[in-house]
């Protein structure tokens, strides 16, 4: 009936830490077409044809300009996926990764 000690446990659980976000970067060149990164913006990372041109000519007046902010996993196949298909089409348009 009772009396025993009885510990109250105290362990919590370990928090689960939240992913580490990453800036997707598009770079500006002198060769690759308006359009083709336009198309890239839409294609790679579900812009709109305003949202797309409004980032592509950022990148073409400052020199760099933000894609999108994922989890590193999915930034990194962003990455991988706009450098296949800017050298698929002999475009040297470059595309790079900054944690955010
Ligand atoms: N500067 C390029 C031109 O004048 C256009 C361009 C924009 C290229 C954005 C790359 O990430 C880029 N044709």
């Amino acid at each position: 009936s009772g009396g025993g000690q009885v510990g109250i446990a105290t362990k919590t659980q370990a928090k689960p830490k939240k992913p580490s976000q990453y800036k997707v970067l598009m770079l500006n060149d002198d060769y690759t077409p308006m359009e083709f990164v336009v198309l890239v913006l839409k294609r790679f990372f579900g812009m709109d044809l305003e949202q797309a041109t409004r980032v592509m000519l950022h990148v073409h007046q400052r020199g760099v300009g933000v894609c999108g902010i994922f989890t590193y996993e999915v930034a990194e196949t962003k990455v991988n996926q706009v450098m296949d298909f800017a050298q698929q089409n002999q475009h040297p348009l470059q595309c790079t990764l900054e944690k955010a």
